[in-house]
């Protein structure tokens, strides 16, 4: 079918997706869990089916956790979903509930470092407190992996780690992102 300007459009692929669809869910619980709400997911013309199902959260660099929960909670009225302590990653972080969608929550966490060798530590000192990583959620991080790898882009993990809320997790180098530190995130099952 042609496009507005008369162009051949190739046919856009449509995932409508129902029902119980796995996600992180320590927030809240689903609205309401019988009724299936349709996920619609488009691609660019030409381009591969999109990979990410959701904004699964934004990593926020801060020095005092503590004292940001108080503002999250305060200022916007954000919960707490989770809090964790993730030696491997060199960081003490909460992850505050913001919106739930079929395809899973998504959340802000904060990030304060236990070390100042960690990337978080290094971070701070570098830039101060701001946007440290996105985390897009995916339905199989090691495919993710595996695909995004494959286009020459450089995998901080070559292996899914342990992320917060059971999840399996990955970082892309951000100097091959276009300078954001990117997470694959594949949330635990329900
Ligand atoms: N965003 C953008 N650029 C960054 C960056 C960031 N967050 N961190 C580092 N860079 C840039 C930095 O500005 C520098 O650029 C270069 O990367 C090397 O930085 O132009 P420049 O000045 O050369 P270094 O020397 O500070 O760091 P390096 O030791 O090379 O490590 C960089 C990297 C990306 C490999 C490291 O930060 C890393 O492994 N990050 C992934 C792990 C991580 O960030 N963990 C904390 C979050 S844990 C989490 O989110 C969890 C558990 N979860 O479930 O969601
Ligand atoms: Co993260």
């Amino acid at each position: 079918m042609p496009d507005e300007e008369g162009r051949p459009v190739a046919s856009v692929p449509v995932a409508v997706r129902c029902g119980s669809i796995p996600g992180r869910r320590a927030g809240k619980p689903r609205r309401d869990a019988r009724t299936p709400t349709p996920v619609i997911t488009t691609t660019a013309r030409g381009a591969q089916p999109a990979m990410f199902t959701r904004i699964d959260h934004v990593g926020i660099a801060v020095h005092d956790l503590e004292k940001s929960i108080s503002w999250y909670e305060t200022t916007f009225g954000l919960t707490v979903a989770s809090r964790e302590v993730n030696e491997e990653q060199g960081v003490r972080e909460a992850m505050l509930f913001v919106a739930d969608s079929p395809a899973g929550g998504s959340y802000v966490q904060l990030l304060e470092p236990t070390r100042q060798d960690s990337p978080v530590g290094k971070f701070l000192a570098r830039n101060g407190e701001g946007v440290h990583h996105i985390g897009y959620g995916v339905d199989d991080v090691e495919n993710a992996l595996a695909s995004i790898g494959a286009q020459g882009v450089r995998l901080v993990d070559q292996r899914p780690r342990h992320g917060s809320m059971g999840a399996s997790i990955a970082f892309l180098h951000p100097k091959d992102t276009g300078g954001v530190l990117t997470e694959l995130v594949q949330a635990a099952k329900r």
